[in-house]
């Protein structure tokens, strides 16, 4: 007699094709295809005062350890012919549009992550009869072909996994990771090296005996939302290679915002500053590469004893430099002081944004 063989529902549910692309050291590409003489050099895209930040390093500047979001002052230190450009942001835009029209010959489901990244989800175009890793080669060939510019390519079944790829075989690469691979190459990940898990909570499952995807599997659903909350869930799907995320093509950036836990929680007013200076510049950053004026500011405050306190405030011009951002988010913060407990966690966040009309387009300053 024949039985019907069981079907799980995971079984049934379609195999999803994402391709996860990547621009390979995008402003410093743009910057050394746009330049000659910038071509096979060590190029920093960034200001060089003492102050600046490294945007990003051309391939040849990256083995002397320059990196983005690296002061400066380091860089220059670590490669002694480094050359500093500066952002062309318009340039970049422009780039980003060219690429995201090359996607859209393939799929309308694209979900851009950044001026240089983003997610396709191509099950339907893999169904009609090219593959997805197919599908990846022509886009990398017409990138190329249309911008003078390599990308990497990740082929996976969901996000998390397609976002892996892409950087495994960077620059100009393209990898594809099969069902059948997928839990054994987050398997064999360190933790830090997952999208998602930050510096903070790396040191945190470290303390707590996990240092790989392996050791990460082990733990179990309920140990793992003790010690992480809402993204224990998160982390216990990624270490089984599992992410019904879907892609998102109509999620418009609505926020920017950065935040810090601190090893050693705050609890006077005058560690804050410093505290909150690399988060500035980090939201300051992101910001910039999103190109539209955002009229509110928001600090988040998250005590050690769980209470937590948001306080926003808008200006009708916008914020349109880093000294504004700092002055109003300093002058948010200095009004919860002295705090009600120790300070474990403090974030900052623009929104609000003007629509993109060039009316009030940011005068970057990154300086
Ligand atoms: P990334 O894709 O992170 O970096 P990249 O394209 O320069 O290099 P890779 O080959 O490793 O992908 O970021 C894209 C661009 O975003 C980058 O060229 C500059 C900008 N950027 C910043 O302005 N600040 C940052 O901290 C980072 C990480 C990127
Ligand atoms: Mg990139």
């Amino acid at each position: 007699m024949l039985y019907p063989v069981p079907v799980s529902p995971r079984e049934s549910a379609p195999v999803r094709r994402i391709i996860h692309i990547d621009m390979d050291a995008f402003y410093a590409a743009v910057e050394q295809r746009d330049d000659p003489m910038l071509r096979g050099k060590p190029i920093a895209v960034g200001s060089p005062r003492p102050r600046g930040v490294v945007l990003t390093a051309s391939y040849e500047a990256r083995p002397f350890g320059v990196r983005s979001a690296m002061p400066s002052a380091t860089a220059a230190r670590l490669c002694a012919e480094l050359i500093f450009v500066r952002p062309r942001f318009d340039a970049y835009k422009e780039v980003s549009r060219q690429v995201r029209a090359i996607f859209a010959r393939y799929t309308s489901l694209v979900q851009p992550l950044s001026l240089d990244e983003a997610y396709l989800d191509v099950t339907e175009a893999a169904e009609a009869g090219t593959t997805a890793t197919e599908i990846a080669r022509e886009i990398k060939t017409a990138i190329l072909a249309e911008t003078g510019l390599t990308a990497s390519a990740g082929v996976s079944y969901n996000k998390f996994l397609a976002k892996l790829a892409s950087d495994h075989r960077k620059p100009d690469g393209l990898f594809v990771i099969t069902p059948r691979m997928g839990p054994s190459f987050v398997a064999t990940l360190p933790i830090a090296a997952f999208h998602g898990v930050g510096p903070v909570t790396a040191r945190k499952m470290q303390s707590l005996g996990l240092h790989t995807g392996a050791d990460l599997r082990c733990a179990t659903l309920s140990f793992l939302t003790t010690h992480f909350g809402r993204a224990g869930a998160f982390y216990h799907a990624i270490a089984r290679a599992e992410d019904a995320r879907p892609v998102s093509p109509d999620r418009e950036t609505k926020s920017i915002g950065a935040e810090r836990t601190f090893e050693q929680d705050l609890t006077a007013w005058p560690e804050v500053p410093p505290a909150i200076a690399p988060l500035l510049e980090k939201l300051w950053q992101a910001y910039a590469r999103e190109g539209r004026v955002a009229r509110t500011v928001t600090v988040k405050i998250k005590y050690a004893d769980f209470r937590r306190a948001t306080r926003s405030r808008s200006l009708a011009e916008g914020f349109g430099s880093q000294t504004a951002l700092e002055h109003v988010s300093l002058d948010l913060l200095s009004r919860e002081f002295p705090p009600l407990a120790p300070i474990r966690l403090l974030g900052m966040a623009v929104s609000n944004f003007a629509a993109a009309d060039g009316q009030m387009s940011l005068g970057l300053k990154l300086d």
